[in-house]
């Protein structure tokens, strides 16, 4: 690898060349090992129903959800092809992004879906996974996996054959947020709880939480909350997550994903394209990252408004990795702003982006979308480096883009050794070292 510093006009390929040669982590998705079968979704049925286009759907047709959601899933993708790629141009995020799908594999991107059906029909899922992996430039993905799941939690407690290529991440929405409507789960399984988490409940809570630790060996465990999230509290969800979660998490030696700033169904007809965003108060983040300093926080925030103050309380606490641009963020112009903001005031020491995909073949299109936003902000981060008198190598650009594409997650979760326990020490030496 050469060491001499790279000619301003030539850091642009530089920095391109070495985004496409490092496999990226996935650290968010909604992606399935093989052994976890239906729950999985791919193939381009799936892929033009994903939510983000329904959502656009109903703004181009008179369709309405009722009437949409009675549709089978062929007569839904057909509905959504003919709308929004056949009788209007295929110009937003998502949209462009089953074309970019379709063309990666060859297929007609306009006319009918016959051609598309019948490839993804001939697909084979463990060899379909490899290719995807390989065309979107990525090793592994973290899944997003509910124990309170009627469909997946069985074949977890049922030994779900593990693949090194998916993560397990302890999901917990459902206790966090719901617990008034999943509490009975619990008591069904043989735990000791109560609807008002009096008695045992949040011990029992955590025996719950270490015994599905056991069975996920998750990577970290996560939650996302709504924009009136507020820590302290005097609420179940502040008394689960400071007695039971983040105690679990120091034991097993893992992060805490927080996922803040969702408005949940403010559309309930739209089912999962009915939530909306709206700006949180992160001065809770602030007290968990004080009163729990032996704990490490990956936190990804909703609210466009809420980025600025995110950075800022990382420059405060290195117990926290901010992470992604969430949802309704990942678009370029905003993965624009946001990546610009993060590098001027942390350095390389955060997690660019995740996916989020819901659908197999969605890592495709949305790492090759953040490849292309990147290249430009990266090669002008370097000019400015090298015209401010420093020039800037290959090696320099690799170990950069490894660090926030890899190293940051490996280190912040410590499955680069594998040895989750020795993570806490590991993790603040690291970003010291900044
Ligand atoms: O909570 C989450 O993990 C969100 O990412 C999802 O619920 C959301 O529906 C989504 O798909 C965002 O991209
Ligand atoms: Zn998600």
């Amino acid at each position: 690898m050469s060491l001499s510093a790279i000619p301003s006009d030539r850091l642009r390929a530089a920095v391109d060349r070495e985004l496409a040669a490092i496999p990226f982590i996935d650290l968010h998705t909604h992606l399935f090992m093989p052994s976890l079968g239906a729950v999985g979704l791919w193939g381009i049925d799936e892929l033009i129903t994903y939510h983000y286009l329904e959502a656009e759907l109903f703004r181009s047709s008179d369709v309405t959800p009722a009437q949409y959601f009675a549709l089978s899933k062929t007569e839904k993708a057909d509905l959504i092809w003919r709308t929004l790629f056949v009788e209007n141009a295929p110009v937003s995020e998502a949209t462009r992004g089953v074309i970019a799908v379709l063309s990666a594999f060859g297929l007609p991107t306009s006319g009918d879906l016959k051609e598309a059906r019948a490839f993804f029909a001939g697909r084979r899922l463990e060899s379909h996974i490899k290719d995807v992996f390989r065309l979107a430039g990525i090793s592994e993905v973290a899944m997003t996996n509910d124990p309170l799941d009627p469909d997946e939690a069985p074949m977890w407690e049922a030994g779900a054959e593990r693949d090194a290529q998916f993560h397990a991440v302890l999901r917990l929405d459902r206790i966090l947020n719901k617990w008034d409507q999943h509490w009975r789960v619990l008591q069904a399984k043989g735990y000791d709880v109560a609807a008002d988490g009096t008695g045992n409940t949040v011990s029992e809570v955590r025996r719950f939480i270490a015994r599905w630790c056991e069975i996920m060996r998750p990577v970290y465990m996560a939650c996302s909350l709504p924009d009136t999230f507020a820590y302290p509290e005097n609420s179940l969800r502040a008394k689960f997550l400071s007695e039971a979660v983040l105690p679990a998490c120091r034991e097993a030696g893992i992060p805490m994903s927080l996922m803040i700033g969702v408005r949940y169904l403010v559309n309930p007809a739209l089912r999962l394209a009915g939530d909306a965003v709206g700006k949180a108060d992160l001065r809770s983040v602030e007290r968990l990252c004080v009163d729990f300093p032996d704990n490490r926080f990956l936190i990804s925030v909703l609210s466009r408004e809420n980025q600025h103050e995110l950075v800022v309380y990382a420059r405060k606490f290195a117990n926290l990795m901010p992470f992604g641009c969430w949802w309704f963020l990942n678009n370029p112009s905003i993965v624009e702003e946001m990546t610009r903001e993060r590098l001027e005031m942390l350095g390389t020491s955060f997690v660019p982006q995740h996916s989020d995909a819901r659908v197999l073949e969605q890592v495709i299109y949305k790492w090759r979308n953040t490849r292309r936003t990147l290249g430009p902000i990266l090669a002008n981060t370097y000019q400015l480096l090298s015209e401010d008198g420093r020039g800037v190598t290959a090696e320099d650009i690799r170990r950069d883009i490894t660090r926030l594409f890899r190293g940051n997650f490996e280190t912040f979760t410590g499955i680069a050794k594998g040895a989750a326990k020795g993570a806490a020490e590991r993790q603040t030496s690291c970003l010291r070292a900044v």
